[in-house]
């Protein structure tokens, strides 16, 4: 501590005598003055007589001694360049016949062997005016930044309502298919029960027909028998009529009293008329035969329907289907089903929009998303023999005349903010095309540069608004922070 204040005092009892040593800035001139005829390496390796500072020849192992000639291999001149920017130059270049462009005062051929003008006054104007157009540039750039900023946010919020929108039309395809699943349902078990109640009509009908044929035979067997007995009739009427009571023939007397109770005692049979008068009546059972129907219709038969419906599409149960060797399906349950299969290829492509969209918004897209606003922008340069193309956020391609090959698809962005594409057209004997697109500020679109850094992968440099800074000083990168 107390050698530091001395130190301290030392140096600023010299102050008003500080000496310029050539070669250095003045922030270390005071390490530079001859305090005791003794000069420290800067690295504090050696101390050296001070007469031996720029001698030319090198005692200092950092060089610190020669920072005005060219003795020490790693040695640094500086060069005031008053009026710009100064700068330092490896002190190889210290005498050496050429003027230096960034030494721009001349001072690095201080021996005069070579007389270098002094051209800072110009190089100073010269570099505010670049500096100027640079700014000029950036600001330009920005503003275009900013515009493709505020159409990303939109673009962003379209896709945000576009989700809404289908998530919506989903919901209500949904319900919809249900509906019409059920319904479907219905019209399947309806036309079961249908094919049913006909089933029991022809039955009925066939069983009718066959106790109509029953009754005429018995018809027929009735006549006979009737006949029959009207001839037994007549003959126990003869017999009763001619019979002598007085042989006493008990047999005879029997039969005959018999018959006499029977004519009392024999109910009134069905008329033939009143009989044939019966089969001649038509029977329609269409209205009179009550089928039993599954519980289909009303709000019961329309979540029970849906709900079968479920379980069959995850396979739990079978699918409900008609028999196609007992029914032909109606007109209606065709027309239901298309509408069904409809709405399910509808609902497909909505779901898979739906999912295009939400990938979408998980998508970096650069800071604030502007990226997304400059999706499909193209533009090319013809460089060396190739005419190549950029089209932002979808694909890079080099075309001749004869071939027009993809370099790459857009794939990300990456963390310096340079636009990858990969899986182009495979090289002969190689990889397949991959390209990188590198950004930097400019007030439109332009392709600069491409070089292919290896067999197949090629480097854009492109120049656009996307890596213009919000300020000087900002790095512009479409990651970074805007
Ligand atoms: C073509 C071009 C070149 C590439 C070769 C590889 O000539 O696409 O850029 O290097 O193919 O065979």
């Amino acid at each position: 501590m107390l050698k530091f204040s001395v130190t301290c005092l030392a140096i600023l009892g010299h102050a008003s005598s500080l000496e310029k040593v050539r070669g250095i800035p003045g922030s270390k001139l005071p390490y530079y003055q001859n305090y005791n005829g003794l000069f420290k390496c800067l690295d504090s390796s050696k101390t050296i007589p001070f007469e031996r500072v720029n001698d030319d020849y090198c005692d200092c192992i950092d060089g610190s001694d020669e920072p005005g000639t060219s003795a020490c291999p790693n040695g640094t001149f500086f060069c005031q360049n008053a009026g710009h920017i100064p700068t330092y130059l490896p002190s190889s270049r210290i005498n050496d016949g050429v003027c230096e462009e960034s030494c721009c005062d001349g001072s690095d051929e201080w021996s005069g062997l070579t007389t270098c003008p002094n051209t800072c006054k110009q190089k100073a104007k010269e570099y505010a005016k670049a500096e100027a157009e640079k700014e000029a540039t950036r600001a330009s750039g920005w503003k275009q930044k900013q515009e493709w900023t505020k159409k990303a946010q939109q673009l962003r919020m379209d896709v945000e309502n576009e989700i809404q929108r289908t998530d919506a039309k989903i919901q209500s395809f949904r319900v919809n298919l249900e509906d019409k699943e059920a319904s479907l349902l219905r019209l399947q078990e309806e036309d079961q029960g249908q094919a049913q109640v006909d089933q029991s009509q022809k039955e009925a009908q066939e069983a009718v027909t066959k106790l109509k044929d029953a009754i005429s035979v018995l018809r027929d067997q009735i006549e006979k028998q009737t006949n029959r007995i009207g001839q037994l009739e007549i003959m126990m009427k003869d017999l009763a009529a001619g019979y002598n009571p007085n042989f006493q023939d008990m047999a005879v007397k029997g039969a005959v009293s018999a018959f006499d109770e029977l004519e009392t005692i024999l109910p009134t049979s069905i008329s033939s008329e009143e009989l044939t008068k019966l089969l001649e009546t038509t029977i329609d059972l269409r209205a009179g035969v009550a089928i039993p129907r599954a519980a289909s219709s009303g709000v019961v038969g329309k979540y029970l329907g849906a709900a079968k419906s479920k379980l069959a599409d995850f396979g739990l149960i079978q699918r409900p289907s008609v028999d196609p060797t007992s029914m032909v399906e109606s007109t209606q349950i065709i027309k239901m089903r298309e509408s069904i299969e409809k709405i399910r290829e509808e609902m497909l492509q909505d779901e898979r929009s739906l999912n295009q969209l939400k990938a979408s918004l998980n998508e970096n897209y650069g800071d604030k998303d502007v990226l997304r606003a400059v999706k499909g922008i193209c533009f090319s340069s013809l460089i060396s023999d190739y005419t190549y193309e950029v089209c932002l956020l979808e694909n890079l391609h080099q075309k001749s005349s004869s071939l027009n090959t993809l370099v790459g698809t857009y794939s990300h962005v990456d963390e310096n903010g340079s636009l990858v594409y990969n899986h182009g057209t495979k090289c002969w004997n190689g990889p397949e095309r991959s390209g990188r697109v590198d950004l930097e500020c400019g007030k439109e679109n332009e392709l600069l540069a491409v070089r292919e850094a290896q067999k197949c992968e090629y480097v854009f440099r492109v120049r656009s608004p996307l890596a213009c800074a919000g300020s000087i000083g900002q790095t512009g990168r479409v990651t970074d922070e805007l």
